[in-house]
């Protein structure tokens, strides 16, 4: 059997139901729209975007000091590491790790800076989702308050090679 055209009268019109679907999922599209820029600027879930530009090797070295500087513990050979409440602390994202892990305070506000070692990672927080690409050479600040105690899991939502699923931090909330 061969491919034939359908009849040149094919097409008809939406009438009735199918109309109003079509009007109401267009409708919905025009509001989704419009909320992009508008949950932008409202709510606290956002990024300022406030970035700097670091070479990985520089960032790896303010991780480092920073580690040494406020070290509590370590699990697994991962450092827990515990900054002062107002103060900076840093994240490196690489193939396939969270380094180090994060001992925060609930209602105390930090600077997080985030950055890749390697390639593009994405830092996704749960069970809150919260998403934030991670790319190497940008030093991306977020301005974190934690709300409420816990652990909290950092998983990788940027497909990142082999180890990818295996890619695991974490934030503890005391
Ligand atoms: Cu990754």
């Amino acid at each position: 059997m061969s491919i034939e055209a359908p009849p040149r009268d094919w097409f008809k019109a939406p009438a009735g139901a199918e109309k109003l679907w079509i009007g109401l999922a267009l409708l919905w599209c025009f509001v989704m729209s419009i909320m992009m820029p508008f949950w932008h600027f409202y709510g606290k879930q956002n990024s300022r975007g406030e970035a700097y530009s670091v070479e990985p090797t520089a960032f790896m070295e303010r991780t480092a000091t920073f580690i040494e500087a406020n070290q509590v513990g370590d699990e697994n050979g991962m450092p827990i590491v515990e900054p002062a409440p107002g103060s900076d602390a840093y994240l490196a994202a690489m193939m396939w790790s969270w380094y180090p892990i994060l001992k925060l305070r609930e209602g105390e506000t930090y600077r997080i800076h985030l950055s890749s070692m390697d390639l593009n990672h994405g830092f996704s927080l749960q069970p809150l989702n919260m998403n934030f690409q991670v790319l190497p050479g940008y030093d991306h600040v977020l301005t974190l308050t934690p709300t409420s105690k816990g652990e909290f899991t950092i998983v990788c939502n940027e497909f990142c090679g082999i180890g990818h699923d295996k890619m695991i931090g974490k934030i503890i909330v005391e």
